[in-house]
């Protein structure tokens, strides 16, 4: 008996971090025992009682006592035991006590071993704090336990994406690459190179392509955790075991002896991403020369036989440049209308998108990556393609010199008429003498060229006899292109974002920016200009969404002004702010419009423009709610008119439930679908929560979305999304690992230019109605018939938003921010033209996943 009470204190109370000792929990209690009984069915108790009164951390430790006495109840208890623990975990998580929620779930674990739904939910917490590949490990874990677990499956698919990016696929499926690389190393091998290293292993292909060419001595380094376990099961799997090193560490880390016994005579990596640099081959190639190579063959003395001398696979490389019109990258990264859902839009000041080569700022990127050739809309070269920069991978001066090298400027001749919107880059990489590979845009390539997005706010027009300048420079080792200039007649024209300091505010928009910022206790910092993702960007550029929008939300307004005015409370007054800061004109009851959107939105503004209506923005960011200010002012918005809900609550969960006095909603705005192409997750939920909230006649927006899919035959989807075919990479069996991280969804597709043949008319595959959950079906079948004869390889799915019964959005459409989702099938489905086909959406866990039977 004392021995228990102790326990209960060794196991850890709620508000203790204790980890309990394991000797003593797994002390043998003996079996019959009256008082062990009577403590067990009162501690039985006392949980029920706490989790009844919501106490979720002192339920959770007498459930800890109850199962650890008497293991019999484990079946009884054991849900309401998850019930608990998934509780207590929530709690745990937003006071931060992350050791205590970790330490709960080990504790669980002990007892539940092998439930999958305890350790997927541990995953789940572990990806939120960014461990992902222990995330994954609890995944695959609980998918092992239970293979058909949806949520589990839909979990793993989301870290497996992270962990094995999908260009892997594309790259192993590239047979020209690989066949190319294989020659340049064979050569190597065979001219004597006979010690190597892979610098960045992935699945370990280029070390074994060393390995098989008769290199004595292979070592390989790979720093993702994920790829060298699979380098090694891969490794093993080609029975080169022991016959190659692989180390899980960055190459900057590694030294002679302790991690390889001497310097080798040839490094072979693949480490480039699209814009060449960023993958930080400069400085690995850097370290390599200086640490772990041995020395060039020089010049002055060349008889130095090649297995005493070091060189880089690949030698060098030439990058290209051009300047392009392209609306598609225009939206994304500048603001391009100047009015949207009625709003002016000027006075938003400078807008930017995170990708800028010019700014200092940390959180930029120097570049975005986009297949040219398949960017909807396509583009129009306003340059020939010019030589930016060539690098020799094996002149260790060059490469240290690179950061040093004075800004170079090239002066280009415009051929093209058209609007200045990026410069694209690609390169050749020379493998050796003879062989190169190239990622232009014109290449049949599975490579993506680097944008450099232009970002002032202005219009650049170019025309052939203008002469645009470049400056080119090489700053943290990523190489850097900004247009700086343009020559017209002789004169110079800036078109750069260094030069003027805010030229998009005009004076009335400059005095409603100083006057919202008075507002706000932000720090007028040397940045004058507020950062939007891509996405927001586009979002905010798509005219047709917010006009809907706008026409949906004046509709109902009018319905609801209609039915007040009809139950003679039209005249009822009350102030517009709650409680009221001051005197103030007493207004007609106002409709209280939430807009919960993720990110930056306006659509709570363009509701408050609405007048009568108090709007309440879940914009999270100061800089945000600063723009939301000035066009609220600029658009003569009363300021009492748009509040800032998360300014006043924290929790997500809390927003949807104040404030207290019920049905206070007249409109919910729900963010539906996710720009990569999924309905967001828990949104049913979400509009269960909302619908409770709206007053009666209010509306949640959208009413409905409408899932759209078609049937398609695309060989370029399957390519992304697994090794293909069954003959052996380059002589080696590397798909059946790789293929593990196979993902039947695929995301942020352009379907407009996805290369595929439509196999059917696009049909309504499921309806999602958020006014009323209860009119959802769980699982749906679709009869779809094959219009044209070819192998399904998968199914394209989009969405038609329903603002309300006449008003909808497609995101399937030019304007849209959204791009689209395919479900890619395991094995190709041959049809015949005419032929009917079942495709069946289960959505057990609101995710939803397509199968097909014939
Ligand atoms: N993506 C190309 C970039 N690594 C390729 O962890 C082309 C993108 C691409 N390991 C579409 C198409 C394509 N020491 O596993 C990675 C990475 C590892 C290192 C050890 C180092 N210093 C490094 C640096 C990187 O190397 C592997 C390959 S990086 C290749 C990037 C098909 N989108």
């Amino acid at each position: 008996m004392h021995d228990c009470v102790i326990h209960i204190y060794v196991i850890g109370m709620p508000n203790t971090s204790t980890r309990p000792k394991r000797g003593r929990r797994n002390r043998r209690v003996p079996r019959e025992d009256p008082a062990r009984n009577e403590l067990v069915s009162r501690s039985l108790e006392s949980a029920q009682q706490c989790l009844f009164n919501q106490d979720y951390g002192t339920a959770f430790v007498h459930y800890l006592l109850v199962l650890n006495l008497a293991p019999v109840l484990k079946d009884f208890a054991s849900e309401s035991f998850r019930f608990t623990l998934f509780k207590w975990a929530d709690e745990l998580d937003s006071l931060g006590r992350i050791q205590d929620l970790f330490d709960c779930y080990e504790q669980a674990l002990e007892l539940f071993p092998t439930d999958e739904v305890i350790i997927n939910s541990m995953g789940e917490h572990l990806f939120r704090m960014g461990f992902r590949d222990e995330a994954a490990g609890h995944f695959h874990k609980a998918l092992k336990l239970k293979p058909d677990y949806p949520e589990a499956k839909e979990n793993f698919y989301r870290v497996a994406n992270w962990l094995v990016e999908r260009w892997h696929f594309l790259m192993l499926n590239d047979r020209r690459r690989n066949h190319k690389y294989q020659q340049a190393i064979q050569k190597a091998v065979e001219g004597g190179c006979n010690t190597v290293l892979d610098i960045g292993t992935g699945t370990g292909i280029l070390g074994m392509c060393a390995k098989k060419a008769g290199a004595a001595e292979v070592y390989a380094c790979e720093l993702s955790k994920t790829m060298y376990e699979l380098a090694c099961e891969v490794v093993t799997a080609n029975g080169m075991n022991g016959r190659i090193k692989i180390l899980h560490m960055k190459s900057l880390e590694m030294e002679v002896p302790k991690d390889i016994p001497k310097r080798v005579s040839l490094v072979v990596t693949e480490t480039v991403d699209a814009g060449l640099f960023g993958e930080g081959i400069i400085e690995s190639l850097i370290h390599a020369w200086n640490h772990l190579l041995l020395p060039p063959q020089s010049t002055q003395d060349p008889s130095r036989p090649p297995s005493q001398a070091g060189r880089v696979i690949p030698a060098g490389a030439t990058v290209f440049g051009m300047a392009v019109q392209c609306l598609e990258i225009r939206r994304h990264h500048r603001l391009c209308v100047s009015e949207v859902g009625g709003l002016a839009t000027a006075a938003a000041g400078e807008l930017h998108s995170p990708v800028s080569c010019s700014s200092e700022d940390d959180s930029t990127e120097p570049y975005t990556t986009e297949r040219l050739s398949r960017l909807p809309g396509g583009y129009t070269p306003l340059t020939e393609p010019f030589n930016a920069l060539d690098i020799d991978f094996n002149n260790v001066q060059e490469l240290e010199g690179l950061c040093s090298r004075e800004v170079s400027r090239v002066r280009l001749p415009v051929t093209g008429e058209g609007l200045l919107d990026a410069l694209a880059v690609w390169f050749q990489l020379h493998l050796d003498q003879q062989s190169s590979l190239s990622t232009g845009p014109k290449e049949d390539t599975c490579w993506e060229q680097a944008i450099y997005p232009v970002q002032t706010p202005h219009n650049f027009p170019l025309r052939p006899g203008d002469e645009l300048i470049v400056e080119i420079s090489c700053r943290d080792a990523y190489l850097r292109l900004c247009s700086v200039a343009i020559a017209r007649d002789g004169r110079e024209n800036n078109p750069g974002p260094s030069g003027n300091p805010n030229p998009s505010l005009n004076a009335e928009a400059e005095l409603c920016s100083a006057l919202a910022c008075l507002g706000t206790e932000q720090s007028s910092g040397p940045r004058d200009y507020t950062m939007l993702e891509c996405a927001e960007m586009a979002l905010l550029n798509n005219q047709p969404y917010h006009d809907s929008f706008r026409r949906a939300l004046a509709k109902l307004i009018n319905n609801l002004k209609d039915a007040r005015s009809v139950q003679g409370q039209g005249l009822e007054v009350m102030p517009l702010t709650d409680p009221p800061s001051g005197p103030m004109d007493p207004g007609p009851d106002p409709f209280y419009v939430l807009d919960v959107s993720e990110g930056f939105s306006v659509l709570s503004l363009i509701a408050a423009s609405q007048g009568q209506v108090k709007a309440y923005s879940s914009v999270e960011k100061t800089q945000h709610q600063a723009v939301l200010r000035r066009l609220a002012m600029a658009n003569g918005v009363p300021e009492e008119a748009l509040e800032f809900w998360l300014n006043q609550v924290e929790d997500e969960q809390a927003v949807l439930q104040r404030p207290s006095r019920e049905k206070l909603w007249s409109s919910i705005i729900l963010d539906c679908v996710e720009t990569c192409g999924l309905v967001r997750q828990k949104l049913m939920e979400k509009a269960t929560l909302a619908r409770c909230l709206l007053e009666d006649g209010g509306q949640i927006f959208p009413e409905r979305i409408v899932l759209y899919g078609m049937l398609v035959e695309s060989d370029t989807l399957l390519l992304e999304s697994a090794v293909q075919g069954q003959e052996p990479t380059l002589g080696f069996n590397i798909a059946p690992f790789i293929n593990q991280f196979t993902v039947p969804v695929h995301v942020f597709l352009d379907l407009s230019t996805l290369q595929c043949r439509h196999l059917s008319d696009s049909v309504e595959l499921f309806i999602l109605d958020l006014m009323n959950t209860n009119a959802n079906y769980t699982n749906r079948d679709v009869k779809v018939q094959a219009s044209a004869s070819g192998r399904v390889t998968a199914v394209p799915f989009w969405y038609q938003i329903h603002l309300n019964e006449e008003i909808s959005v497609s995101t399937f459409n030019q304007d849209s921010h959204w791009k689209q989702a395919a479900v890619v099938l395991h094995q190709p489905l041959a049809v015949r033209e005419g032929d009917w086909l079942n495709v069946r959406y289960i959505c057990p866990t609101k995710c939803i996943s397509i199968t097909m039977t014939m």
